[in-house]
């Protein structure tokens, strides 16, 4: 019985954004957001107008929208229906008018099928649309759903983006279409706006962690001075600009899992996290407030179910004690860890990001190497730091880090694994007519996805087919790929090879191959992971 939840969540939410009309046009796939909206109406929440013929629905709204200078919703249900709300998408995009397109849609395994009435929906308005929000009854998770549409009504009402317009909801109703409708409590929110910057005070600093994902140097930057003025735990990612100082928390993502993890009541998040799973659980976590801090019209928010987005915020002082547990518990981990010390991923890149300093950038592959980094001392000296976050692709990323180089001018390091360097094999080649740029590329040289091991893909019942469909070695000798390629390059096989090779100075084209072996990672993962339980 998730269709009715799925209607009264939908309209639940736009009642508590604050919409206060909303116009439909009668089918039977819409049955549960018809209902919903009649309920709505009957209670006095939300006026419905009801029109016959999807054209006149829209440009009734689109009339609603411009005269109470609201955003509005239409709502239709699936198949030809929703090419009839064009002609007032198009009036609203092109006049800045916020518009909830919102359209009923039948389970997507049935699009194709000839099943009646179905039709593609996704990406039916085009370019005249300014995002596309997917639902679906079977999620049946209210908070999701809400999030979702609260953030429609972010986007179509331009609050952050001062660009008003046309916001498409497809949502994908499964059978029963129809039922008791279900009381949902949804809280929206607080979303600033772009109207000046504003800055939301935390009630408390209870057992407050500052969170930064990917992020410019200015968002990192300002990330660290919040936790340093307010006096909480840094938890900061390789690519954050923010793991610095002396609130960074090394080992954060092992602790996360231990007994203080547990403890934590409020996130605040910055930039991009996309590093890892306890990360996501913890943004994700009932009764944790996450509060994101974020200048974008696109604000992340990977559990949606922030309680605040906001420009700029405040967190009175935090209670020492909680810092002091997190510092020692860091200190008591590390000192654990370094009995485990050996030739592997992280030694590596704890190597490369103490090499590079103030002056230098510092770029990170996806895969396993930024996750090593995410495990590593924190530097006092920090470099400028960078990574293909938005999508984590390995494709591109030797192109992308030679862009920085040519950018800045800087002498930059690039860490990455073997498989990410040969996705992007012809920017080895640098074009003799074309400016050059001092480059050092560090390659962790295991032969293969060393990340899949760790995965539940890495379990023993996969051991048959694992190293063909996710180890995929290659067997390239790199070194000789790159010095035939006019790079200067060095083999290390140790950490003594590795140090001496990262001390003289980023000069030209230069590849380190750090050749060591996949083998043993799931393992030396699990005793991490239960050393971070047990902290
Ligand atoms: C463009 C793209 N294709 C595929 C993937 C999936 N993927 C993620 S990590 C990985 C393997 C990377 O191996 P390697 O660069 O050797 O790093 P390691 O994990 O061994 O350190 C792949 C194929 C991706 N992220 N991006
Ligand atoms: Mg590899």
């Amino acid at each position: 019985m998730n269709s009715p939840k799925l209607g009264a969540t939908i309209v639940s939410t736009l009642v508590a954004c604050g919409v206060t009309d909303v116009v439909l046009a009668p089918g039977s796939r819409n049955a549960a957001l018809a209902l919903a909206l009649h309920d709505a109406d009957f209670s006095g929440r939300i006026r419905l107008h009801v029109r016959i013929d999807e054209r006149v629905a829209s440009f009734t709204a689109l009339g609603l929208a411009k005269g109470a200078d609201k955003v509005v919703a239409v709502v239709t249900t699936s198949g030809s229906a929703v090419g009839n709300l064009a002609p007032a998408a198009m009036e609203a995009r092109a006049a800045g008018i916020g518009l909830l397109l919102i359209t009923a849609d039948r389970p997507a395994e049935v699009i194709g099928t000839g099943a009646n009435q179905t039709g593609e929906q996704v990406g039916a308005f085009g370019p005249t649309v300014l995002a596309t929000v997917r639902l679906s009854s079977l999620t049946d998770d209210t908070a999701l759903w809400g999030a979702a549409v609260q953030r429609a009504h972010v986007m179509a009402s331009g609050r952050r983006s001062r660009r008003p317009g046309p916001v498409h909801i497809n949502a994908e109703f499964s059978p029963p279409l129809t039922g008791p409708i279900p009381e949902v409590a949804v809280t929206a929110a607080e979303v600033h706006g772009s109207d000046g910057v504003t800055v939301y005070e935390t009630p408390d600093a209870q057992r407050t962690v500052v969170l930064v994902g990917d992020a410019s140097r200015d968002v990192g930057m300002e990330a660290r001075a919040l936790a340093e003025l307010s006096g909480l735990p840094l938890f900061a990612e390789p690519s954050s600009n923010a793991r610095t100082g002396t609130h960074a928390v090394a080992q954060y993502r092992l602790l996360l899992d231990s007994a203080l993890g547990t403890e934590i009541q409020r996130v605040i998040c910055f930039g991009h996290p996309s590093l890892s799973r306890p990360v996501t659980a913890l943004l994700s976590r009932r009764g944790v407030d996450v509060v994101v801090v974020s200048d974008r019209a696109d604000w992340n928010d990977l559990g949606s179910h922030a309680v605040a987005v906001v420009d700029r915020v405040l967190v009175p002082d935090g209670d020492p004690e909680w810092l002091e547990r997190w510092r020692s518990a860091d200190r008591a981990l590390g000192k654990e860890r370094a009995s485990l010390a050996g030739w592997d991923g992280h030694a590596v890149a704890a190597a490369v990001v103490a090499s590079v300093g103030p002056g230098g950038q510092l770029f990170f592959g996806s895969s396993q190497s930024i996750r090593d980094a995410d495990l590593c001392p924190i530097s006092q000296r920090p470099a400028r730091v960078w990574a293909n976050r938005g999508l984590s692709g390995i494709d591109g990323t030797l192109s992308t880090a030679t862009g920085v180089a040519l950018a800045t001018g800087d002498p930059t390091t690039l860490l990455l694994g073997d498989l990410t360097l040969q996705h992007d094999i012809g920017a080895l080649v640098a074009p003799p007519l074309e400016p050059g740029c001092d480059i050092r590329v560090v390659v962790v040289h295991d032969d293969g996805g060393a990340i899949f091991s760790t995965l539940e893909q890495g379990a023993p019942e996969h051991e048959l087919a694992f190293e063909r469909v996710f180890g995929t070695p290659q067997g390239v000798d790199l070194a000789a790929v790159a010095s035939a390629l006019g790079w200067r390059t060095t083999t290390v096989t140790g950490e003594e090879e590795l140090l001496a090779a990262l001390a003289s100075p980023v000069r030209g084209r230069e590849m380190l191959v750090a050749r060591l072996t996949r083998r043993g990672r799931r393992a030396a993962e699990a005793v991490l992971k239960d050393l971070g339980k047990r902290a």
